[in-house]
């Protein structure tokens, strides 16, 4: 592997010292940038801009350009994987994500199969390749996927839930089974997916388990947490992160998983996510996005807090809570970042 010029959150996620504060931002390339609408236009539709990759190594390398983060994420979604399953993900226009195939029966589960990343996610890995050609050693590049049961939430709804994703939350209940056989397959396409991915150069991998704080904790172990380990370690030595959101007590669970980090979100205070942890691990997060709406005076106290409660700890990246939001101001961003590193 070459040698990365700016290698600090690696070194974080290793809980290794840093020569500063790492910092990068959950869907750092995304609608907030008008750069990032005028390349979607081009590309006509979100899901051709995954799939072009030249399109989508611009969107991942445009955050990078205005502000001075520290690591790059690939430009691509969570449900790419249940489109290479023969799902057919398409985006209406202010609906968000929904298939043209949506899991309707036992039948329709019992059908899927593994796809060949090289093949049917060819384009993902190309989108890596070009990333890591323009990159030069610059800066880290994480790959991703959805957690098995988080994608899964989207494969028996058709897409986005109006409720609480309760196709997914009843079969638990229901039809354990079947679920299970369906969470292996995922947990399966997951293990090539990244696996392919780590082959075609990301430096680490993120597990983004956005639905797994539905689930009930005896729940959560047995349909999300027991599948991302799985996938972790089948990751070998390249470094993992967890992020479910609303984990609340479950990170003591994701922290003897053998991931490297865990993702927090802003509902967790801080100390505590140390306290719960105990050392085991890097810890991400976990500014409100919304925070990114106060006046500057606001967010500096709000960034103050977060940096005083991880002073020396060993292993922490700055991150927001969750998903940066499509009307945020960029030049909030730029003084986030810039207030993170100067701190
Ligand atoms: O209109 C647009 O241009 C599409 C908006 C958009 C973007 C920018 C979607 C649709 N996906 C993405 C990119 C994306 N999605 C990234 C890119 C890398 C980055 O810069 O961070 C990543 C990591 C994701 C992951 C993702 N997609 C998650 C997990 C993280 C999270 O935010 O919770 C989920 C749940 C999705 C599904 C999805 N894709 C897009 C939307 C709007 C959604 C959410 C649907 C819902 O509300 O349920």
């Amino acid at each position: 592997m070459t040698r990365l010029k700016n290698d600090n959150f690696l070194r974080a996620l290793k809980r290794q010292p840093v020569d500063r504060q790492p910092i990068w931002i959950m869907r750092q390339a995304g609608r907030y940038l008008p750069e990032y609408r005028e390349t979607r236009a081009k590309a006509g539709s979100f899901l051709a801009l995954c799939k072009t990759p030249e399109l989508a190594c611009e969107v991942t390398l445009q955050p990078l350009a205005r502000f001075d983060l520290d690591a790059a994420i690939v430009f691509s979604d969570i449900l790419t994987v249940p489109d290479a399953m023969g799902l057919e993900l398409y985006f209406a226009e202010n609906e968000g994500p929904r298939f043209m195939r949506s899991l309707k029966n036992e039948a329709d589960i019992r059908q899927l199969s593994v796809p060949d990343p090289e093949v049917e996610l060819r384009y993902v890995m190309d989108t890596i390749r070009l990333i890591q050609h323009e990159l030069k050693g610059r800066l880290p590049l994480i790959g991703f996927a959805g957690s098995p049961w988080t994608v899964a939430c989207y494969m028996l709804e058709g897409g986005s839930s109006k409720k609480q994703f309760d196709n997914i939350r009843r079969m638990a209940y229901e039809n354990p089974p079947l679920l299970t056989h369906l969470l292996e397959i995922l947990t399966q396409a997951t293990i090539h997916y990244l696996n392919a991915q780590i082959q075609s150069g990301v430096d680490a991998v993120m597990l983004f388990d956005t639905w797994g704080g539905l689930l009930s904790p005896t729940q959560y172990e047995a349909f999300s947490l027991r599948y991302m380990q799985k996938i972790t370690e089948a990751c070998g030595t390249t470094p993992t992160i967890i992020f479910t959101k609303n984990a609340g007590l479950n990170l003591a669970g994701i922290a003897e998983s053998g991931c490297s980090g865990v993702g927090v979100d802003w509902t967790m205070p801080l100390d505590l996510a140390k306290t719960i942890t105990q050392g085991k691990v890097a810890i991400q997060g976990n500014l409100d996005p919304l925070a990114l709406f106060a006046p500057e005076i606001t967010l500096h106290h709000d960034i103050e807090q977060i940096l005083k409660t991880m002073k020396n700890y060993p292993g922490f990246i700055f991150n927001l809570g969750h998903g940066i939001l499509p009307n945020t101001p960029p030049e909030k961003v730029a003084y986030l970042v810039d207030t993170v590193h100067g701190c």
